[in-house]
């Protein structure tokens, strides 16, 4: 049977009972475990040259990890993938700046890699690669005469067209992704942008079993929600609560209602806003003052980018103007803070707390929101307030849905959750979990590797059909219509588009 060869930007080799944060980790690893394969990609690490790929097996998964040197570090992570396309794509063009030469490094770095993994590459071996640092990796590894399927899922949201083309190298960005055979998205909206780009721009068609020919190549887009395995954090919230953390809540909390957020420090998250809602609900609602406390439980990534240091010194100033403002001798209203915790905690720490404030501005999916869900006592669940922005709005109706930028709407939907009736919550538990089960983490990966494997098989027969064709001049009955000429409609490319 083929390898599986994921490639990511970091590899995090998660080891039990061991925090990790970062919703790809998380996702890749547990669907990497249950196949095995070789997990590739930067080590996390600065160093002075190249060197060569370093192994490291963990049960039936070995690591392969490359350093970066500064230059690559700067151009590449912090530049044009953190500082252009991460604010971007999350809606946020008022960050994002764009750097020529950071660009050339992205480039340059995708190109290194794709070359580095050439090497370890069997031919029958098939090649997943994940998120947004790596968008022009196929186009890297087809220009070296890698000639193996390679799909790629993209974790984070996928901007509307005009929201992209304010990337300068647009175009080229968007062609270099029609290489892969598979382009995954996390919803069917964020799909539809990829779509809307090609078709409004000229480059291409989509067609109704998926196919989009673009570009001379064809290749199949489809949304494959990421998911978790909710029996399993169920099982882990009920086993965990009686470690320390989470008999130190419980203990501090006594009497006191609890609303739980979780994310990695992020201007995405929305978490200002949480606070300032949180902050409404205090000041309109007052019979909640003493009676309810928010903990925001967020640890810093990217902490060396400005951007980064600007939020969090932000969210610092308005945590501490709140509780200033409510604060009682024995309530503190939020408590702020900044760690990372063992994840199987971090569940039973949900599973203590009556709602769970889930409410990026933006976000691909959002993990913690199902997590959530999963970790509740379905006898006695709590409520999950989560913003629309995020994927899994699409997928969990039983939340109470909100926009992140109407404070007074989300402030009722937390007196809402707070005070909801023991039916409602059940209700809307069962029917959330059904969810979950349905669209678990082995369903998003074996319906894109399914896909993948498909694609890439016919794709292959008609590529061979084509070199058959061309070898005799005679005329081959192609297995469907496989692109050898480019689609009369991208010759029409619009004028509005360049
Ligand atoms: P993230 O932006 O990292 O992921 P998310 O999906 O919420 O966001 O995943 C975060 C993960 O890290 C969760 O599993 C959570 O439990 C864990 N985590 C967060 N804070 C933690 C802490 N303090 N201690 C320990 N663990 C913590 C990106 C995209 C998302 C997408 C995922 C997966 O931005 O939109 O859902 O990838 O595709």
């Amino acid at each position: 049977m083929s390898r599986l060869i994921v490639v990511s930007n970091r590899v995090a080799p998660v080891q039990e009972g061991r925090p990790a944060a970062g919703g790809l980790a998380i996702g890749v690893l547990d669907a990497l475990k249950e196949t095995g394969g070789v997990w590739f990609g930067w080590s996390g690490e600065i160093v002075n040259q190249s060197e060569g790929p370093a192994f490291e097996r963990q049960g039936n998964v070995t690591y392969v990890t490359v350093g970066l040197t500064r230059r690559d570090y700067d151009q590449y992570y912090r530049g044009f993938s953190n500082a252009t396309l991460w604010p971007t794509f999350h809606y946020r063009t008022d960050l994002s700046h764009y750097d020529r030469q950071e660009y050339a490094g992205y480039l340059r770095v995708n190109a290194s890699l794709a070359k580095q993994l050439k090497t370890l590459l069997a031919p029958d071996d098939i090649v997943w690669v994940h998120d947004y640092h790596l968008l022009p990796f196929a186009a890297a590894l087809r220009e070296i005469g890698v000639t193996n399927p390679i799909g790629f899922f993209l974790h984070i949201p996928f901007p509307v067209p005009e929201m992209l083309r304010t990337v300068p190298p647009h175009e080229e960005l968007i062609k270099a992704m029609c290489s892969f055979d598979v382009v995954g998205f996390q919803t069917h909206a964020d799909c539809q942008s990829f779509v809307d780009y090609i078709e409004r721009g000229g480059f291409g068609m989509h067609s109704d079993d998926g196919m989009l020919h673009a570009f001379d190549r064809m290749l199949k887009v489809g949304a494959y929600p990421i998911g978790i395995y909710p029996d399993a954090i169920a099982k882990a919230a009920e086993q965990y609560t009686d470690r320390k953390p989470v008999t130190a809540l419980r203990e501090a909390t006594r009497e006191r209602r609890l609303i739980m957020s979780v994310d990695r420090l992020d201007y995405s998250k929305g978490l200002v806003e949480r606070f300032q809602a949180f902050e409404r609900l205090l000041a309109d609602s007052p019979q909640w003052q003493g009676k309810v406390s928010l903990v925001q439980i967020a640890p810093p990534t990217r902490s060396d980018v400005q951007t980064y240091q600007r939020i969090r010194q932000t969210l610092e100033g308005e945590a501490g103007r709140i509780n200033g403002r409510f604060a009682q001798m024995d309530w503190t209203p939020i408590q702020y803070l900044n760690r990372k915790y063992e994840r199987n905690v971090l569940m039973a720490l949900f599973r203590l707390s009556q709602v769970g404030y889930v409410t990026p501005l933006r976000d691909g999916m959002n993990l913690v929101a199902k997590e959530y869900v999963a970790s509740q006592d379905p006898q006695d669940p709590g409520v999950l307030v989560l913003s629309q922005f995020a994927g899994a709005a699409e997928q969990l109706p039983g939340a109470l849905i909100v926009n992140p930028f109407d404070l007074v709407q989300m402030a009722d939907a937390l007196a809402r959750a707070l005070s909801m009736p023991l039916d409602e919550r059940r209700a809307r538990h069962a029917d959330m979990m059904t969810q979950l089960r349905a669209n678990d983490l082995s369903i998003w990966r074996d319906a894109f590797l399914g896909d993948l494997r498909r694609v890439s098989t016919v794709a292959s027969a008609a590529r061979r059909a084509v070199e058959l064709a061309e070898m005799s001049r005679v005329d081959v009955p192609l297995p469907f219509h496989y692109p050898v000429e480019r689609p009369a409609r991208v010759a029409y490319r619009s004028e509005y588009h360049k």
